[in-house]
């Protein structure tokens, strides 16, 4: 039986691969680069357009959802996540990736409805990775089932964080000081420039956890459902459920991995999305 899930599936399934066209034949090319709330805090014409190709043509078929983008909420929109379907989207997710050529570039997009994830999508169209999940059924890659690992020791883990674009001498702080406790504590760890990727990639079990501070919504939205359904944890980073407005995130393929983390790490509380 076709559920509206699946139909509204189907229909952001196809506008993202459109949109995956435009990133993927634009990432080498010369872009126009402009800057949000610092000097390194890029948007490109491409994610303006790939966030417009999206957001109107789900309206075409859906006229009464809703939705959070970030290029929409830049240009002024307050963030709001109500009970109504409501499509959480980053256009280019790891923009700074896409301004240098640099290949970890993603769509993500996620569905709530009642506030309740249904469907997340990320997808890297320039290495061909489209991560899918729909609630109960389950994450893919590239159509095939993935699941998380399952490390449960820090001293075994590959961990992954982000600096992110802000420049709060009270957040370099702490970061730096994370580097410090996580060093000598993990096996490894990475810092690619996208948050949905390294989402994607604790969905896929290739790292371990990742957490990062000073998020928003539509960084954290779709990998949200893939981590959940490929097994793995979604939790605020001191611990208690994740806030998907709370622009905090810390995810692990085990529990045991998230609570060992989420004990050694400094904190940082940036404001919320809304
Ligand atoms: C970026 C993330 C990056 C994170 C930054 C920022 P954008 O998203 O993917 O990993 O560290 O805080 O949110 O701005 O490229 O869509």
């Amino acid at each position: 039986m076709t559920t509206d899930v699946d139909k509204f599936y189907d229909v952001v399934l196809k506008l993202t691969k459109e949109a995956g066209k435009l990133v993927k034949e634009r990432v080498w090319e010369q872009k126009t680069v402009e800057t949000k709330s610092c000097d390194i805090d890029f948007v490109t014409e491409t994610d303006k357009e790939v966030e417009k190709l999206l957001i109107n043509g789900l309206l075409k078929e859906f006229p009464d959802h809703k939705f959070i983008g970030e290029e929409t909420t830049d240009s002024g929109v307050k963030p709001d996540l109500t009970c109504a379907p409501t499509w959480i989207i980053d256009p280019v997710d790891g923009t700074m990736n896409f301004v240098h050529g640099y290949p970890c570039v993603c769509i993500s997009i996620g569905l709530l409805i009642g506030k309740v994830p249904q469907i997340g999508i990320i997808y890297n169209p320039v290495l061909e990775q489209l991560f899918t999940a729909k609630k109960g059924q389950g994450a893919f890659l590239n159509g095939k089932k993935i699941k998380v690992s399952s490390t449960t020791e820090l001293a075994k883990s590959l961990i992954t964080f982000e600096f992110g674009t802000s420049r709060d001498p009270e957040k370099m702080a702490v970061m730096a000081e994370n580097v410090k406790i996580l060093t000598p504590s993990v096996q490894g760890i990475r810092s690619v420039g996208s948050a949905a990727w390294n989402m994607a990639m604790v969905a896929l079990g290739g790292s371990d956890s990742y957490f990062e501070f000073g998020l928003h919504a539509w960084d954290m939205a779709a990998g949200d459902i893939i981590i959940r359904e490929a097994g793995g944890v979604v939790i605020d980073p001191a611990g208690g459920p994740f806030d998907v407005m709370s622009r905090r995130l810390l995810c692990a393929g085990t529990s045991e991995l998230a609570e060992q983390l989420m004990n050694v790490i400094k904190q940082y509380y940036p404001p919320r999305d809304a």
